[in-house]
């Protein structure tokens, strides 16, 4: 079952105590399915997680609630929203084969794009913040339940395995696409052999997943249905990609790289989090933002050649467009020499 053409459980309102609640769709994430329910109490989010993308949901749930926990109870902390409680405490519901789950609702803007050096600023602070914060954590033990998530080698090779299998017989259509990615094969190692910490990582690091109030900071980190055990770089990576150009995410013919912008953002993760990074982590902070955005190519142009299994798309050619989005925003990033 698709992100959108699913309905909320009949079963998940009554389980948390808000049978009879209005909810609306909501949001624009590529994955999940969620749900803005009119609350007694205030606004609250109802979302189903994808059990294709989570095959191991309750781990994922456990970290991202472990993690919430954690920070909700380190005043200061950059903020999270919380998870709702079942009256008997569980933070999620099992129903048709998926697991649902309740957060409170934070007001405030989700932009899939930032158009000033300011807002990259403040995104890239609360991420080094939320990476600041979870060094010291220490609830229980994370699994690392999507293993190799930004095992960008790993990612090369699926791709390869994609473009062999042609599944959906796309591959003679973008040629181009696929020689372009695999002349650029080296960026899938450019932190490979590079001895990295492994730290608690959001891995999912993109600026939509910061929450801005109207007066231009940021109000929270959302989506933590990634995070995991990973490397700093992950995200710093992830953050550049979607915070350092022009153009959204899946319209190549706007995207531009921004050296100011990307600048915006290293100071702020590095003055959020710079204190705690090693050297290589400094140093490397250039070759992850292009590494990040050469492994979402790899995805994008995977899953269309594998006939649009993972992502939600708009139509045909979607992913196709993500891809040569995300080669031109490399190639970018390459000419200024990050
Ligand atoms: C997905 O869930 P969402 O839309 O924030 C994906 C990320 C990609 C991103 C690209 C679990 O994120 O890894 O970077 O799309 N999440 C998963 O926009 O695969
Ligand atoms: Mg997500």
């Amino acid at each position: 079952m698709d992100a959108f053409d699913t309905r909320l459980h009949d079963d998940v309102l009554p389980a948390f105590g808000l049978g009879g609640a209005t909810a609306t769709r909501h949001g624009i994430g590529h994955i999940n399915a969620t749900w803005r329910v009119a609350a007694p109490g205030g606004p609250v989010l109802a979302q189903r997680l994808n059990p294709r993308v989570f095959p191991d949901a309750r781990a994922a749930m456990r970290n991202a609630v472990a993690v919430a926990d954690f920070l909700a109870a380190h005043p200061g902390a950059v903020a999270v929203p919380p998870f709702l409680r079942t009256p008997e405490g569980r933070s999620w519901v099992e129903a048709d084969g998926a697991l649902w789950r309740m957060q409170r609702f934070v007001a405030g803007t989700a932009r899939a794009k930032v158009t000033t050096d300011d807002e990259a600023y403040a995104a890239a602070r609360a991420f080094g913040a939320f990476q600041a914060a979870l060094a010291d954590y220490d609830g229980p033990p994370l699994a690392e339940h999507l293993p190799g998530f930004h095992d960008t080698p790993r990612r090369l090779q699926a791709f390869e395995a994609a473009v062999q299998a042609d599944r959906a017989g796309r591959a003679d259509a973008c040629r181009d696409e696929i020689g372009a990615l695999l002349e650029r094969r080296a960026h899938a190692f450019a932190l490979a052999d590079e001895a990295l910490p492994t730290r608690i990582a959001h891995n999912d690091a993109k600026v939509g997943n910061v929450l801005f109030g109207d007066d231009g900071t940021v109000v929270a980190v959302v989506d933590l249905d990634t995070t995991m055990p990973g490397a700093s770089l992950a995200d710093f990576g992830d953050l550049a990609r979607s915070a350092s150009g022009t153009g959204d995410e899946d319209d190549p013919d706007a995207v531009a790289f921004l050296p100011a912008r990307y600048a915006a953002l290293s100071d702020g993760y590095l003055d959020a989090a710079g204190p705690l990074l090693t050297p290589p982590e400094r140093r490397l902070l250039g070759a992850a933002a292009q590494t990040i955005t050469y492994e979402q190519a790899l995805r994008f142009l995977a899953d269309h050649l594998d006939g649009d299994r993972y992502y939600t798309v708009d139509g045909l050619g979607h992913n196709l467009r993500r891809a040569r989005a995300q080669l031109r925003l490399l190639d970018g990033m390459a000419a200024a020499g990050i």
